[in-house]
């Protein structure tokens, strides 16, 4: 009897824990990091090493993905306007992170005046409650609605925030260039300058944050190789699009549908066209963009993008991959080596998980996608599955850090053997940079003391960390000197200015 418990426990364990799934050449370890989740609308891999999550709903959190245990961060639901398609949606983490901006974007919908409204803002991480704190509002008084409300974020660098807002149902908005809807926005995200939130000063219009026109609902950004930003879009009932995004450009919508071919165009939203004045001459006129892709004369509701680069799944590297709501499926294309023609495009995980929403890759390749369950809008399972591949062994590679090579156990090292490494990595001149990058006295000081900053010449930026890691302090220094008193308390700390290494201080 024992010999048969113990047999059905395998035989469980590896149907419930350890399912596989065929790409091409590769068997694909699948298994479910999490379950339960209301609509997990916003997927990225964390500066922790942490899933971080939000749900149509209002939660915002972070994800042990070994244990599947969820840190709640923030709960936005009682400020939600969360109807249909609306609610919490798209998110981003600032890249500096864990380096002085520990900002999280957020894009939702609420109640307002006009009914619902949009707003993009930012919440700074708490480090000692583990917790989103202080909302700051960047762009308000977006245009709202049910559906068609975008929105994707996305931070192309550590300066520049890109949001996807639809239409919100005003089709003809989308061309008008004073509407927030139906565009792509471009924010400044420099922590390190004097613009956090504002337009980019090299937008179009130096005072819009208006990037692109012409869009839809686009809820799909991604960067590729060489810079390229591709994004996806939901079209009516035809014409999704897969677009390369640039500055200034007009992506057609609501006249232009897909390709310019005048064919399947929908004249109920296509209110500018004629017989006298077509698809095709509305591209000429108004010079719009052609999408690369087009699903053509029926939609199957393209969600985010992914530019998947990792070995360790060979049938995925270098490719776009695509998360499908309607058609419940994952798309891959496959583009020329400049990135700007497809050419190839395979459906997998053909309803699968039912409804995919959006996707994230860990560092070590594995595939996380965010499902939303066999029908619109939300029914379940929504969960998040991770996909590996087991067999792949990472190649090692090498950084040079002061202690002199390190052995990093993927590729994502500088120097691909440890001869490269040592040939280029000269230990005595980092440790002359690293004497040369922050210089002060007295040290130790007292608790009422003043921080004198030695060869002083420009404003830098100047973290202080605890021993814990933990930052305590964050901020641009104007001046030569800093009062100490009231900033930190007796201890040993560690300061950090912009560009690199920690100098311990010690408070007495
Ligand atoms: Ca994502
Ligand atoms: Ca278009
Ligand atoms: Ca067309």
């Amino acid at each position: 009897m024992k010999k048969y418990l113990i047999l059905l426990f395998v035989t469980l364990l590896a149907s419930n824990t350890f399912a596989q799934i065929q790409v091409g050449n590769t068997i694909l370890t699948e298994r479910e990091v999490i379950g339960g989740l209301d609509v997990p609308w916003e997927i990225k891999w964390g500066p922790d090493d942490h899933i971080w999550v939000t749900e149509r709903s209002g939660i915002v959190s972070r994800v042990n993905v070994e244990t599947g245990e969820q840190y709640i961060l923030l709960n936005l639901a009682p400020q939600l306007y969360d109807q249909y398609e609306s609610g919490l949606l798209g998110m981003e983490i600032h890249p500096d992170f864990n380096n002085g901006a520990p900002y999280v974007f957020m894009a939702y919908t609420y109640y307002s005046a006009g009914g619902a409204s949009e707003k993009i803002v930012y919440y700074e991480y708490d480090f000692d409650n583990d917790a989103l704190v202080n909302e700051t509002i960047m762009v308000d008084g977006i245009d709202g609605n049910s559906t068609h409300i975008g929105c994707r974020l996305l931070a192309i660098d550590n300066t520049t925030l890109l949001v996807t807002t639809g239409d919100a149902q005003d089709w003809m908005a989308s061309q008008d260039e004073t509407a927030l809807t139906g565009k792509t926005l471009r924010i400044d995200i420099d922590a390190n300058g004097g613009n956090f939130g504002q337009p980019k000063a090299d937008n179009p219009s130096p005072y819009s944050y208006v990037w692109s026109i012409g869009h839809r609902n686009a809820q799909g950004l991604a960067l590729g190789p060489n810079g390229i930003i591709y994004s996806s879009e939901h079209g009516p009932s035809n014409d999704d699009e897969l677009n390369i995004l640039e500055a200034n450009g007009n992506f057609g919508w609501p006249n232009v549908q897909g390709f310019c071919d005048n064919i399947s165009v929908d004249y109920s939203y296509a209110e500018d066209l004629s017989s006298n004045f077509t698809e095709s001459d509305y591209c000429q006129e108004y010079n719009v963009i052609e999408p690369l892709w087009s699903s053509g004369t029926s939609t199957i509701a393209p969600s985010d993008i992914i530019w998947y680069d990792h070995p360790s799944i060979p049938e995925f590297q270098n490719t776009l991959l695509m998360t499908v709501l309607k058609d419940k499926k994952l798309v891959r294309f496959e583009f020329n080596s400049s990135g700007d023609d497809i050419i190839g495009e395979t459906d997998f995980f053909n309803n699968e998980w039912g409804r995919l929403r959006d996707i994230c890759v860990s560092p070590d390749g594995k595939i996380y996608l965010a499902t939303n369950g066999f029908n619109w809008p939300s029914q379940g399972p929504n969960e998040i599955i991770e996909l590996y591949n087991a067999d792949y062994v990472a190649e090692s590679s090498y950084n040079c850090s002061t202690d002199g090579c390190e052995e990093i156990m993927d590729a994502s090292g500088e120097y691909t053997t440890l001869e490269d490494c040592e040939a280029a990595c000269d230990v005595s001149s980092i440790e002359e940079n690293k004497k040369e990058s922050i210089n002060f006295y007295p040290n130790p000081i007292a608790k009422d003391g003043v921080l004198y900053f030695q060869n002083y010449e420009n404003p830098f930026h100047l973290n202080i960390s605890n021993l814990q890691g933990q930052i305590v302090y964050s901020n641009k220094v104007q001046e030569r000197s800093l009062l100490i008193q009231g900033l930190l308390e007796s201890g040993i700390y560690f300061l950090r200015s912009n560009n690199g290494n920690n100098t311990k201080l010690i408070v007495k």
